[in-house]
C-alpha cells in the first residue's frame, strides 16, 4: 500500500517531482505517482484526491506550476498533510507558482518547499511518517549523518 502520494499537474512536471519519487524510494517508503490536472480534468483529480486515504496514503506531495491550484485543493480534500512543490520553467520563473501555493487561507495549510524543491518534500514526507516509525526515523539520522561526514571531508581536503 503506498504511504505517499505524489500527484503533479502535467508531464512537463515530471523532470522535478521524479526527484522526490527517487528520494522516497532511497527510504523504502511506498509511493504512487500521478498526473492529474486539478484545472483540465477538475472530476478526476476530485476522485484521486478523496480516494487517497481509504488507499493507505498518509503524506500527499503535490506539484505544480503558474497559478498552482493542485496542492491547494489537495489539502482542500486529504485529511492528512500535503507538501506543495512550486515548480518553475514558465514566464515567472516559478514565482507564481510559489505564491499560489504557500498563501493558503486558514485552516488549509500547505507545507510549501521551495520551487523546485522536489527532493525535499521527499525527505520532510519521510520526517513525518517516521513520528511513527522508528526504522524510518533511524534510516533519516543515517541519511544526516551522511551530509555530516559529506561536508567534514570537503572541509578536510581545503586543509591537506
Ligand atoms: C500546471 O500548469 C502544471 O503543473 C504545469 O506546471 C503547468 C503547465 O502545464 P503544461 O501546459 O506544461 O501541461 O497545471
Amino acid at each position: 500500500m503506498p504511504k505517499v502520494g505524489i500527484v503533479m499537474g502535467s508531464d512537463s512536471d515530471l523532470k522535478v517531482m521524479s526527484k522526490a519519487a527517487k528520494q522516497l524510494e532511497s527510504f523504502g517508503i511506498d509511493y504512487e505517482m500521478t498526473i492529474i490536472s486539478a484545472h483540465r480534468e477538475p472530476d478526476v483529480f476530485f476522485e484521486w484526491a478523496r480516494a487517497a486515504e481509504g488507499k493507505g496514503i498518509k503524506v500527499i506531495i503535490a506539484g505544480a506550476g503558474m497559478a498552482a491550484h493542485l496542492p491547494g485543493m489537495c489539502a482542500a480534500l486529504f485529511p492528512m498533510p500535503v507538501i506543495g512543490v512550486p515548480l518553475s520553467g514558465k514566464n515567472l520563473d516559478g514565482m507564481d507558482a510559489l505564491y499560489s501555493i504557500v498563501q493558503m487561507p486558514p485552516g488549509i495549510p500547505v507545507a510549501t518547499v521551495a520551487i523546485d524543491g522536489g527532493m525535499n518534500a521527499a525527505i520532510l514526507a519521510a520526517k513525518i511518517l517516521a513520528v511513527s516509525e522508528p526504522e524510518l526515523l533511524e534510516k533519516l539520522k543515517g541519511y544526516t549523518a551522511e551530509m555530516k561526514a559529506a561536508v567534514q571531508s570537503k572541509a578536510a581536503k581545503l586543509d591537506e
